[in-house]
């Protein structure tokens, strides 16, 4: 049975808009398909740790060096994340949010999610392109 609570939709459509962001990962390049994400518990506990990560950082509302300092750093040198990859998540996560609240995430409740995402991966980049990785 697949279980009840799915892994976060926006990482499974990360994967199926942009497989090759499913290479970057030793521990999930064997899901195959749709159905072998939905049941992967693991899959559900990492999207669980990238939002978790996410909503803390966001909510700094840009005072977030602590926190970006430490993801840039494991995402450049040891992840090899490029920032294109960070604007895929980004979208998937727009696209997410419109589906599952299409009533409250309104126009402006977008316009502002976009533009946190943005400053996100501004910040990233910049501590990138300090660590001479070229995202
Ligand atoms: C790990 C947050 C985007 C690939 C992690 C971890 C956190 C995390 C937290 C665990 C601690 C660490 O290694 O730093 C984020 C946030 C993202 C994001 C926040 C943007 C919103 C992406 C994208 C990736 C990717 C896009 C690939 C296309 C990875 C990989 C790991 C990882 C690979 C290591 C997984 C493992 O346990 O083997 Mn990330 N992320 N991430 N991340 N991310």
């Amino acid at each position: 049975m697949p279980t009840a609570d799915p892994s976060p939709p926006c990482v499974r459509s990360l994967f199926k808009g942009h497989p090759e962001t499913l290479d970057k990962f030793d521990k999930f390049k064997h899901l195959k398909s749709e159905d072998e994400m939905k049941a992967s518990e693991d899959l559900k506990k990492h999207g669980t740790t990238v939002l978790t990560a996410l909503g803390g950082i966001l909510k700094k509302k840009g005072q977030h060096e602590a926190e970006i300092k430490p993801l840039a750093q494991s995402h450049a040198t040891k992840h090899k994340i490029p920032v294109k990859y960070l604007e895929f998540i980004s979208e998937a996560i727009i696209e997410v949010l419109k589906s599952k609240h299409s009533g409250d995430f309104n126009d402006a409740a977008q316009a502002a999610m976009r533009k946190a995402l943005e400053l996100f991966r501004n910040d990233m980049a910049a501590k990138y392109k300090e660590l001479g990785f070229q995202g």
